[in-house]
């Protein structure tokens, strides 16, 4: 089976990518490589830092690799927090923070419009792939579910009644952002092993 490196800091990314990779790929995780490193993510889209993240990666431990970077995108605010979503309450402040600072923002605001998009850079074989996948939604006007990670709580997908954090990951790892791009990543891999 093809082995992959999974450059990620961030557990629940992980969880999620080996269930969307359903045994078809063997996701290694930056531990199962003694990768400790903090990456420096200072692209100004999310295709650049993820080949950041991946890039650092496969310099430093030769790992064929891919790496994510996922923003929410919300359009009353001029399509922040984007990829400033990880920091938008300020440097290491916590998902509860990001979440209360854009409900706060989103006070009053009649278009609640917001999509997640996820860019996978890959790094195999000596070339370089990029993968996107999005999902539309809407930026609810209070938490709700305990799924998930991140903003999950806040965004209803378009043709749900409940936010990803209520849909369970089950569901979400059908529908989301990661899990369109990363099937087109599986497909990738899979289809150069034939
Ligand atoms: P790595 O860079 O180590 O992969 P990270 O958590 O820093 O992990 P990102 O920069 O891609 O990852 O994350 C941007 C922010 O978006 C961060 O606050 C996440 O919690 C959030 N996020 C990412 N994917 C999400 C998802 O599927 N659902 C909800 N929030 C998500």
């Amino acid at each position: 089976m093809k082995k992959i490196v999974f450059a990620t800091n961030n557990s629940h990314k992980l969880k999620e990518i080996r269930a969307i990779a359903n045994g078809k790929l063997e996701i290694l995780s930056l531990s199962d490589i003694e990768s400790y490193d903090e990456i420096e993510e200072n692209g100004s889209t999310l295709e650049e830092n993820a080949l950041i993240k991946a890039r650092f990666i496969k310099d430093k431990y030769g790992y064929d690799c891919f790496a994510d970077d996922t923003g929410l995108e919300v359009e009353a605010i001029g399509n922040a927090p984007g990829v400033y979503s990880a920091r938008y309450a300020g440097e290491h402040c916590s998902p509860q923070d990001n979440m209360e600072k854009l409900l706060r923002e989103m006070t009053g605001k009649l278009n609640r419009k917001a999509r997640f998009r996820t860019a996978i850079a890959l790094l195999c074989n000596g070339e370089q792939h990029l993968f996107e996948g999005e999902i539309n939604g809407r930026i609810i006007e209070e938490k709700r579910g305990s799924a998930g990670f991140g903003y999950d709580p806040v965004f209803q997908p378009d043709g749900y009644d409940q936010t990803f954090a209520e849909i369970g990951d089950e569901q979400k790892n059908k529908i989301s952002h990661r899990a369109l791009a990363m099937n087109k990543l599986a497909d990738f891999l899979l289809s150069e092993d034939e």
